[in-house]
């Protein structure tokens, strides 16, 4: 979410009520059926998430700072802490929030009214002393709420794609392509003694910090995304039968799951489809490659040759360049072909594999308290992706911003840029 350096209150209530309504905006497609779904572990149902983003103002605005606040009810702190352990009311398993019957939709949305009456209170009442404290948590709060509306999408994407009928999220998502992608390039870049990290002007993250010098070798950054067609051609030539092409990791999820091509893929009558929030479509060649885990990331860049570029390079690439692609806002919620030769695609589109482990900066520190585990607890055993997705609203990225996943995730709008040294 971006907003001036230092909001009014008036500014930061008219924000908040613009984030809050594109949750519910997005869930407008929505059956009453399709909110209590959880088709994987780490994916949530709807109303899980409708839930857990109000929980997040109640909890670290409303209970702390808001005088005589009532909670909507008393053990809802329980079922909608997502994993915060320095909290009183512990939490509901992540495995099990798709077998709660009960609260129901309905009452889901009046606690979130609950909420949303108590913050508009919180913004106007606050005593000054407390305000720069309560700025600092609404702008985390609606932060959070905007990676919720990501996830939304793709739980939805999952819980639907499971589903024989292969229902549609939006029937009338236009995910038109071109014939053909744009040849592939590779842009030199110089390196050197670079950058990276929050800038500090508007909202970051923490572990965005402390920005940081980094020395990067001249290296050379695809111009796009690998392409639907591209992909086709490592299955083609046998990358899911064959041991040699894989990490050791990889290798053992794939035999375990019994993968053969990128998630939301299949083969009918001998043509490749591809399940999106607008149902099952026929591949579409020139489309950026979709739902690919770190493990099919690396082993494709790999296998051409090339590599991933670290999350260092990706930033000083992206740093000077605007940020534009095709993001939540417009509405499409697929991925679109690069359409110019240049350096394209870093922002929206879909999320890019970094070759980068998820660690802290250098002299990164973690706030106090439970809020401190946003972040920082997970820097273990995960990697960064980098620029966002079609599913992420275009305010909520920066060239520093920092995803991250285990490497074996996919049901992100995930994909990669190839990545090579200058020789
Ligand atoms: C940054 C997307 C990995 O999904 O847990 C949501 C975002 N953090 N609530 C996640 C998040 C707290 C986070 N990711
Ligand atoms: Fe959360």
């Amino acid at each position: 979410m971006h907003t001036v350096a230092h909001p009014t209150r008036e500014q930061l209530a008219h924000s908040y009520l613009l984030v809050r309504s594109f949750s519910e905006q997005l869930c407008e497609p929505l059956a009453i059926e399709d909110y209590g779904l959880q088709t994987a572990v780490e994916a949530s149902p709807p109303k899980w998430h409708i839930a857990h983003v109000s929980w997040f103002f109640e909890n670290f605005l409303l209970r702390p700072l808001l005088p005589g606040y009532q909670v909507f009810h008393a053990r809802f702190d329980h079922l909608f802490n997502s994993y915060y352990e320095q909290t009183e009311s512990g939490f509901w398993p992540r495995a099990k929030r798709g077998l709660l019957s009960r609260p129901t939709v309905a009452e889901v949305y009046d606690y979130r009214k609950h909420v949303d009456q108590a913050m508009q209170a919180l913004i106007t009442e606050c005593d000054e002393s407390d305000w720069p404290l309560a700025l600092e948590r609404i702008l985390i709060g609606l932060n959070h709420e905007q990676q919720h509306q990501e996830l939304l999408l793709t739980d939805i994407k999952h819980h639907l794609a499971l589903n024989p009928l292969r229902p549609a999220y939006r029937a009338d998502l236009d995910i038109s392509a071109p014939e053909q992608a744009v040849p592939l390039t590779f842009t030199t870049l110089e390196g050197g003694m670079t950058e990276i990290g929050a800038t500090g002007d508007g909202f970051s993250y923490d572990n965005e910090h402390p920005r940081h010098q980094t020395w990067l070798a001249p290296y050379r950054l695809a111009n796009r995304l690998v392409t639907n067609s591209e992909y086709l051609e490592f299955i083609e030539d046998g990358a899911y039968t064959n041991p040699a092409i894989w990490l050791s990791d990889a290798w053992t999820v794939i035999k375990q799951q019994g993968w053969q091509a990128p998630l939301y893929w299949e083969k009918i009558d001998g043509a490749w489809h591809e399940m999106t929030l607008a149902g099952l479509i026929s591949l579409r060649p020139a489309l950026p490659v979709c739902h690919l885990s770190y493990y099919e990331a690396e082993a494709y860049a790999r296998w051409t040759g090339k590599r991933l570029p670290s999350e260092a390079e990706w930033e000083h690439a992206a740093a000077s360049r605007p940020i534009a692609g095709e993001f939540a806002d417009a509405g499409r919620l697929h991925p679109r072909a690069a359409d110019v030769g240049a350096l394209s695609q870093l922002y929206g589109d879909c999320w890019e594999w970094t070759g980068s482990a998820y660690l802290p900066y250098p002299g990164y520190r973690p706030a106090a308290g439970a809020i401190g585990e946003y972040n920082g607890k997970f820097m273990c055993n995960q990697m960064v992706l980098r620029g966002g997705s079609c599913a992420t609203s275009g305010d909520h990225l920066r060239p520093s911003y920092r995803n991250f996943f285990y490497p074996h995730e996919r049901w992100q709008f995930s994909s990669l840029r190839l990545a090579d040294g200058v020789d």
